[in-house]
């Protein structure tokens, strides 16, 4: 039996926030961790979570504190092997606690083996191995792969282990069937500091949710995406799916779920099939659920089947209103698509979130007064305004590197990945003029049809009594209250602490 320690990293943007609402904030838990964590222990290792995220906000963003935390936790545990899961964005972080864990280590003369996976590790496993300090990188999935590493094989036998020295990096072995994986067992993290009832899900109503995911991979291949670099497209059963949701609504007393994955509509018949049996098992009245999906893979009788399966959100990523980025971007959809997609929400009163990605390489003026174009016809309920990067893993992050317009490895760039400012501009546009245009499109987004939009909007959800009230003011304020909210990335928080 081997101690296994699993790391998230925490988030830079906690750092010295003291206070902290979680009832306007939108956390997930560890899950790819959880998942690793639940598969060792079914196959009898030890195991422990340490949630870097959850540790900084309780601790106040105190982060020595915090860092003290995981030197404790690693005393205590005496792990013979630590994991790190985490995205490029992380990157700055995981190289503090690797450095912060091994000295740990040797302070009582614990000698174990440091492994890093997830997305970066799986893109970039040399310079991972080299920079932050790791013995072995995991490139893809380790459901097995973990297991064959805590059961002792020689690492650099198990596919997906990259050693320093490793010349040929084969992908980890992918369960093919998903069902015969075990449910995530949100025990293994305080999972109700990620279930804390919070508006920032649905916007109209708190929710208690946590997370799950209904497929892996993606059968379309969008340039700007890395979720092709990780895994091939297979997905749970619809039963599956059901009686894990009854699980966790039994087990964890959630009323809500978020389905993490880019799109559930890859697989229509499954999505039908969970429809139909959350509603055939009264799970309908018990539990709201929120998911990503594309425009072009819903009509109006698939939403309002899942409507009546209890979904009452959906977010789109229609990116752009210019049917030239969308090709550019090789998002395989028409424009039509996009406004056919909304609309029809506009027509159910069935809320939604439009993404829209502005700053793509070859995007001019004209493109960006096109998605302005779209979101005024369209006047979704709520808009998120997002600065392009490019993110290690995906096609357009190759192709810049080849062409040369991205000269080195830059983790400053990574890490404002989902940030509003201070980005590199990769557009057709002059630097200055793309910085006003995208204020303009934040201002557009996030206060002009947002005023709009919350009036209208905010009687169609239910319950309507619990509805906040609609922003009424114009100022600056209500501006930069919702671009906090309007990605991931909220530098915002800091200033409000
Ligand atoms: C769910 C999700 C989220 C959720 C939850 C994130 C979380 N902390 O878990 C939310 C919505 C919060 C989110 C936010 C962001 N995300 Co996100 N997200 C995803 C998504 C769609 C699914 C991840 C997932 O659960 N997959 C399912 C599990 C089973 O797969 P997995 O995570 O890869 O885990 C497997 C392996 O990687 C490996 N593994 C994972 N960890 C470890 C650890 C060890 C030790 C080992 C050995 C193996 C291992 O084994 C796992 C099981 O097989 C992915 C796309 C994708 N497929 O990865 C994007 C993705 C990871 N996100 C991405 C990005 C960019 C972001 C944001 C920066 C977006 C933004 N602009 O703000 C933020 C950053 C958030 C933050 N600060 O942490 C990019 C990352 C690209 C990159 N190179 O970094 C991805 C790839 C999507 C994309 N656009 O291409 N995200
Ligand atoms: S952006 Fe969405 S649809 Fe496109 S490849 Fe990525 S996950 Fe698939």
């Amino acid at each position: 039996m081997a101690r296994v320690m699993l790391v998230q990293p925490w988030n830079y943007h906690d750092e010295g926030v003291a206070e902290h609402d979680l009832s306007k904030q939108w956390r997930n838990g560890p899950y790819s961790l959880l998942l690793l964590a639940t598969q060792l222990r079914k196959h009898n290792h030890d195991v422990v979570l340490v949630d870097m995220i959850r540790d900084l906000v309780v601790l106040k963003g105190d982060l020595p504190a915090c860092l003290a935390k995981l030197s404790d936790d690693i005393h205590a545990f005496k792990p013979d092997i630590i994991g790190f899961g985490f995205f490029s964005i992380h990157y700055f972080e995981v190289r503090k606690a690797v450095q912060v864990a091994r000295a740990a280590c040797d302070q009582i003369g614990l000698k174990p083996m440091f492994i890093a996976g997830g997305i970066h590790a799986s893109t970039e496993p040399h310079k991972t191995i080299k920079e932050l300090g790791f013995d072995y990188a995991f490139k893809g999935e380790a459901d097995l792969g973990i297991v064959d590493l805590a059961d002792g094989k020689e690492p650099t036998t198990i596919p997906g282990v990259v050693g320093s020295t490793t010349l040929t990096c084969n992908s980890g072995q992918e369960v093919k069937n998903l069902d015969d994986l075990p449910f995530p067992d949100w025990s293994l993290c305080d999972y109700k500091f990620y279930a804390h009832p919070t508006l920032a899900r649905m916007q109209l109503r708190a929710t208690s949710s946590l997370d799950l995911i209904m497929s892996r991979g993606c059968v379309y291949k969008c340039a700007f995406c890395a979720y092709n670099a990780l895994s091939a497209f297979r997905y749970y059963s619809a039963e599956y799916l059901v009686e894990q949701t009854r699980y966790m609504y039994e087990k964890f007393a959630i009323n809500g779920l978020y389905f993490t994955d880019s799109t559930i509509g890859n697989n229509r018949r499954v999505v039908l099939a969970f429809c139909e049996e959350m509603i055939k098992q009264g799970l309908n009245k018990k539990i709201e659920w929120f998911a990503n999906i594309r425009p072009n893979q819903v009509n109006e009788t698939v939403l309002k089947l899942m409507w009546e399966a209890g979904c009452r959100y959906l977010f789109y990523g229609f990116e752009s209103g210019s049917q030239r980025m969308l090709d550019k971007m090789a998002k395989s959809i028409s424009l039509e698509a996009n406004y056919k997609a909304a609309y029809l929400h506009n027509k159910l009163r069935f809320p939604y979130n439009a993404s829209m990605l502005l700053g793509y390489p070859g995007e001019t003026e004209d493109d960006i007064q096109q998605t302005f174009e779209f979101l005024r016809k369209t006047q979704p309920p709520s808009i998120g305004i997002n600065w392009y990067v490019p993110l290690p893993g995906s096609p357009d992050y190759d192709k810049l590197k080849a062409e040369g317009v991205i000269n080195t490895d830059d983790p400053e760039e990574w890490r404002r990945i989902g940030e509003v400012n201070k980005c590199r501009v990769y557009a057709d546009v002059p630097d200055a003029r793309f910085r006003t245009l995208f204020t303009e499109a934040e201002r557009l987004a996030y206060k002009e049809i947002r005023i709009t939009t919350r009036a209208a909007w905010g009687c169609i959800s239910p319950p309507q009594s619990e509805a906040p009230e609609a922003p009424q003011d114009d100022s600056d304020k209500a501006l930069s209250e919702a671009r906090a909210h309007a990605t991931y990335g909220r530098t915002g928080l800091k200033n409000s602490a």
